[in-house]
């Protein structure tokens, strides 16, 4: 739940009541491609339902999870694009956050042949 109580747009499409394209999942982090992608590869990964704002807040409050978002972010890249690539945690409005749901964004080329079907 965000400071405004309601849930976050991430939250909502984790809870499926906002459609995404989802790529990855686990029990507590959900990655889906980015609405206005800026790399070839563009996923956002997401705590489903802990809305930490930032992550320092989150590294603070639930290491584990950032550490369970990075994993997320690995098995991603290691299909998508050669287990290369760019993880970026815009932390505060004045660099570009919008969402204040705690949010990597993925961002890579994508290797030859690295799709997930
Ligand atoms: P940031 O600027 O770091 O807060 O990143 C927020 C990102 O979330 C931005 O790149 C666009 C993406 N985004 C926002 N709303 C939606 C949505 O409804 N669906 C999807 N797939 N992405 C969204």
């Amino acid at each position: 739940m965000s400071s405004t109580g309601e849930p976050s747009i991430f939250s909502r499409i984790a809870s499926r009541e906002i459609p995404a394209t989802i790529v990855a999942e686990t029990d507590r982090v959900i990655a889906f491609n980015d609405i206005a992608p800026q790399a070839p590869v563009h996923v956002v990964i997401t705590p489903k339902t802990s809305e930490y704002a930032n992550v320092v807040e989150l590294a603070a409050g639930d290491p584990g999870l950032l550490a369970e978002i990075v994993a997320v972010a690995s098995g991603l890249a290691a299909t998508l694009s050669n287990g290369q690539f760019r993880l970026v945690f815009n932390t505060g409005e004045t660099v570009g956050q919008t969402v204040f749901h705690v949010h990597a964004h993925l961002l890579a080329p994508q290797a030859a042949g690295g799709t997930l079907e």
